[in-house]
């Protein structure tokens, strides 16, 4: 018997542009509230951007009490519309809605991500040793995209506290979860040493550990993953993309290297260039002509020119 294909409908701009229009795509504030062109840049060279103290104390001693009554289960509501979990007055809706906070988290994901979930990360101390450095996204086969971790750091962490160890730049390095924990320091590694309310913005394929809280206090570190539900396609403010001083200083952010990746630091750049062709929809972007070379296929149509 012949398999039954399904027929294709000529699609009607009328749907195209209702789809355009769908809640997902609708911004829910301001372009002064989104990240610039330069910002996205770093987010995409070092995989993470750090705002410190962007969330008021008060609603930072708010989501404390809030932890410390067991409000916040972890993995509550995995799916849901992320705009929908924590109603108010909950202190981390009050606070990951905070426009300046929202204004990020749609310049990465869209205006409407979706809730993956969420962890309030506890370390009750004194420790006496790190936990391992990990990938927390191990299993995730998309060519294209990224989801992002929200880590909000509560109350102040002082280097004794141990704040969160990132690894800058290798959210491009995908490895098998754990077997990382090997590497107990990296050259250029960064722990988040902070005042309350100060909150990072991560790529899921970061590197990372939480490092030893030695105090006998509780360290918290609520994190927090969403995923696009739109195409990644600049979502930040690009107002200002096409100005020559802001072209040269995103060729220069993307194309530092960090000190652990050495003569390799070229892999790294050739994957930053590719998320950026893919966020700017701009498939002419590079840097040394590193994918305009390796692309370089004139055997597939190669077209005399003409005299
Ligand atoms: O506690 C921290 O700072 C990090 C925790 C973490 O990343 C994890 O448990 O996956
Ligand atoms: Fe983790």
């Amino acid at each position: 018997m012949k398999p039954t294909t399904t027929p294709i409908a000529p699609a009607d701009p009328a749907d195209e542009a209702a789809m355009r229009d769908l809640p997902t795509m609708r911004r829910s504030l301001g372009r002064e509230h989104l990240l610039t062109t330069v910002q996205m840049a770093e987010f995409v060279s070092q995989g993470f951007l750090r705002f410190d103290e962007l969330a008021p104390r008060e609603l930072c001693d708010q989501l404390m009490a809030e932890l410390n009554a067991g409000l916040y289960k972890g993995y509550e509501t995995e799916g849901a519309r992320w705009d929908e979990v924590w109603p108010e007055p909950l202190a981390a809706g009050r606070i990951f809605r905070l426009p300046r906070v929202r204004g990020i988290i749609e310049s990465l994901v869209g205006p409407h991500p979706r809730y993956d979930h969420h962890s309030p990360h506890l370390r009750t101390g004194p420790d006496i040793g790190h936990q391992r450095l990990h990938q927390d996204a191990e299993i995730d086969p998309r060519p294209s995209g990224f989801d992002i971790q929200v880590s909000l750091f509560p109350h102040d962490v002082p280097p004794e506290m141990g704040g969160t160890l990132f690894v800058p730049g290798s959210h491009f390095r995908r490895v098998h979860e754990s077997v990382i924990g090997r590497y107990h320091n990296v050259v250029g590694q960064v722990q988040t040493v902070c005042k309350a309310g100060t909150i990072v913005f991560w790529h899921t394929d970061l590197w990372h550990a939480g490092r030893a809280n030695r105090t006998p206090q509780k360290r918290y570190m609520f994190k927090l993953r969403l995923n696009p539900m739109v195409r990644q396609l600049r979502l930040w403010n690009t107002d200002d993309l096409c100005d020559p001083a802001v072209q040269q200083q995103v060729r220069k952010t993307l194309n530092r290297a960090q000190p652990w990746q050495g003569q390799e630091s070229r892999l790294e750049k050739m994957q930053r260039v590719r998320l950026w062709r893919e966020i700017t929809g701009d498939p002419t972007f590079d840097l040394n002509m590193y994918w305009t070379r390796t692309g370089n296929a004139p055997q597939a149509g190669y077209t005399p020119v003409d005299g």
